[in-house]
């Protein structure tokens, strides 16, 4: 009997293009059954595959990014930041300072500002804006020279 090669192959396109191949590769001649049993099989595997895939293509994921700012008489360090737009940001405040400091954002839709005694931190939430550059700075009285800006890429 001849060396009869049964190749199965499934193929689709993700997202970012790579292409996922399922394949069974018999050189035994399959029978029937077996032949059905495979396609089967592999048309399973595709099919939870590709709800998979469905289901990561729902609204992309959110992104995250931590930011730390140290705080201490009078400058915030570093003074720069960046992050991209839409990103969740948690942005600690670690005063390590020897008196209170805030941290105050402003943002489209507002300030948002953080406050934390010596040797404390403090989170401040925030979803990234557009593109820009946004200032921050601490809002106690005496502290106007401590400020840095938060420059948002696309
Ligand atoms: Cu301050």
């Amino acid at each position: 009997m001849r060396d009869d090669c049964h190749h199965l192959a499934y193929f689709w396109y993700s997202d970012n293009d790579a292409v996922a191949v399922l394949s069974i590769c018999s050189h035994k001649p399959m029978n029937m059954v077996t032949r059905l049993l495979a396609h089967r099989m592999l048309f399973v595997v595709g099919a939870i595959l590709l709800v998979l895939a469905m289901l990561s293509a729902c609204g992309e994921p959110l992104r995250e990014r931590s930011i730390e700012i140290i705080a201490t008489e009078m400058r915030f360090d570093p003074d720069r930041v960046e992050a991209h737009t839409g990103e969740q940001i948690f942005l600690r405040l670690r005063n390590r300072g020897q008196v209170a400091h805030s941290l105050t954002i402003e943002l489209p839709a507002g300030d948002r500002t953080v406050s934390a005694d010596p040797g404390v931190d403090a989170i401040l939430a925030f979803r990234a804006p557009a593109p820009g550059e946004y200032r921050f700075y601490c809002r106690i009285p005496g502290h106007e020279a401590q400020q840095g800006v938060l420059v948002v890429l696309p």
